[in-house]
């Protein structure tokens, strides 16, 4: 396996073609190829010369949702291969984890709760369309450390900050991580919105959950202050 399969990967989605998106990631898989070489390099790419296309006019909304089926399609079979390496892991964290209300993008959230998983984290991922409300409620129903929000339009990042306020007003926002991602968000952002960290992208959020553990750990009386 090649530059080539990776290339056809991207293709796949571009052409938001599932089925051979599907039939790729089996032949990795096979092959022996990590999944997250073939999402990083393979599909993830794919999905951003689809956002470029469609932000050039070039490609409509119908295609971007051929798209986003054909990257599901891959996730499909990626998914659980990357899942197992967590199960041997002591658990390192309760997270909770959903798209802010008003955003229905959910791909880059489902792998950061897929990469998470896999390195010993246990997720709740609530789904897309997700309320302060029901965040800070599940935040309290599943005694969660860390609580991460996605957004993927500059016009939802702003509910990001809602699920801060809804979780002081819990008064559940001493004892829990918050952190947030997504295509327009920035350090910057988290920052001004009083969120206690930033990720990138999925590995990096894996890394930033375990300091906000490590913080949580070694800071308990200021945590509860
Ligand atoms: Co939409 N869309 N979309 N879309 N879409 C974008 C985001 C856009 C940038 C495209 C563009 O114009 N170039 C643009 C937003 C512009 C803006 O606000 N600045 C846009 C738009 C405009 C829209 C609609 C408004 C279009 C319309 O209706 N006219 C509409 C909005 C619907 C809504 O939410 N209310 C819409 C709809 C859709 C689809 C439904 C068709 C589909 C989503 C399907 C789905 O998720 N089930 C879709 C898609 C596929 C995209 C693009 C092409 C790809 C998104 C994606 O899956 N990327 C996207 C263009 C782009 O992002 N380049 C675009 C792959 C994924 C792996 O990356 O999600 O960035 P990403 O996640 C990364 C990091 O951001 C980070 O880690 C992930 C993995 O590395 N990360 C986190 C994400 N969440 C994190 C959380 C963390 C930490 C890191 O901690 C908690």
């Amino acid at each position: 396996m090649s530059k080539e399969t990776f290339v056809a990967m991207q293709r796949s989605i571009v052409d938001g073609a599932p089925d051979i998106a599907s039939q790729l990631a089996g032949q990795a898989l096979r092959a022996g190829i990590s999944p997250l070489d073939a999402i990083n390099q393979g599909y993830v790419p794919g999905m951003h010369e689809v956002g470029e296309q469609f932000a050039r006019g070039q490609m409509f909304l119908p295609d971007m949702m051929a798209s986003a089926e054909a990257m599901r399609a891959a996730m499909a079979l990626l998914d659980p291969e990357l899942k197992k390496l967590g199960t041997e892991r002591p658990m390192e964290g309760i997270v909770v984890l959903g798209t802010t209300k008003g955003d229905i993008h959910e791909i880059g959230k489902i792998l950061v709760g897929t990469l998470l998983s896999a390195h010993g984290f246990r997720v709740h991922d609530l789904g897309v369309d997700v309320s302060g409300e029901k965040f800070a409620a599940m935040a309290h129903e599943f005694r969660a450390d860390i609580v991460g929000v996605s957004a993927l339009l500059t016009t939802t990042m702003r509910n990001q900050k809602s699920v801060i306020e809804a979780l002081e007003k819990a008064g559940l926002r001493p004892h829990v991580k918050v952190m947030v991602g997504g295509a327009p968000v920035t350090r910057r952002w988290a920052d001004e919105i009083g969120a206690d960290g930033y990720a990138k992208d999925a590995m990096t959020a894996v890394v930033l959950a375990r300091s906000l553990m490590q913080r949580k750990v070694q800071h308990p009386v200021a945590e509860q202050a």
